[in-house]
């Protein structure tokens, strides 16, 4: 008589999400960015298991290592998360443009001005995710949230922009900027708070496949 049973499906064969953050810059002890990416390593959400990774806050290897982890996991969406001290709420962003234009100095001490991230490529490229949708969601779970009409023209502009010039092929992949924690001087929102918001987003991107309309512009 046989000892084997038959094993269940393990969860590494599960489609995956890949979910990045970055490191500490700009004399930030911490990311949160990365906080939140790493505490939802590992989880499944509506059927897709989470792999979380950190990307270095420095142009060029940054968007190296996203487009090497891409290939290494062929995720049905990438999110990447980002730090946007001045926010006070998660913030979808909607497009990702062509330039870098770095107020600071990067982790490797770049710094570059009015330089293309992609020369000769498109002006800019827009979310793939169904953002105003994933909003609704997120602000259903009590997290607050709103729609970004900028990534800035620091790092994580640049690699929102290279992902979504690798991803053209049709899979899915945005960028979602997170404000500061408490102890770092916004007092809002708390690390779980963004835990959660980032969960609802992901559950909503992967089940949702036609955007709503849903009012959330900018006069400014
Ligand atoms: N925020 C920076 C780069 C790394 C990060 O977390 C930005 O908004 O460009």
């Amino acid at each position: 008589m046989t000892m084997f049973k038959l094993a269940e499906k393990p969860v590494f064969d599960l489609p995956t999400v890949l979910l990045t953050g970055f490191d500490a810059f700009g004399g930030d002890a911490v990311n949160p960015s990365w906080l939140v990416a790493q505490a939802l390593d590992g989880q499944t959400i509506a059927g897709h298991r989470v792999v979380a990774a950190q990307l270095p806050t420095e142009f060029s290897a940054s968007a190296l290592r996203l487009v090497a982890l891409v290939r290494q996991h062929r995720p049905a969406l990438v999110l990447c998360l980002g730090l946007a001290g001045s926010r006070s709420s998660l913030s979808l962003e909607r497009i990702a443009i062509n330039v870098q234009d770095a107020r600071i100095a990067d982790n490797a001490g770049a710094q570059p001005i009015d330089v293309p991230v992609v020369p000769g490529g498109p002006a800019a490229y827009f979310s793939t995710l169904p953002i105003k949708a994933m909003q609704q969601a997120m602000v259903q779970h009590g997290v607050a949230a709103t729609i970004s009409q900028t990534a800035g023209t620091f790092v994580c502009n640049h690699v929102f922009y290279a992902l979504m010039h690798h991803l053209q092929s049709g899979r899915r992949g945005g960028f979602i900027h997170v404000p500061y924690l408490p102890h770092q001087g916004q007092p809002h929102m708390t690390l779980d708070d963004m835990v959660l918001g980032i969960r609802a987003a992901c559950a909503c991107a992967l089940t949702t496949q036609h955007d709503i309309t849903h009012g959330a512009g900018a006069l400014s």
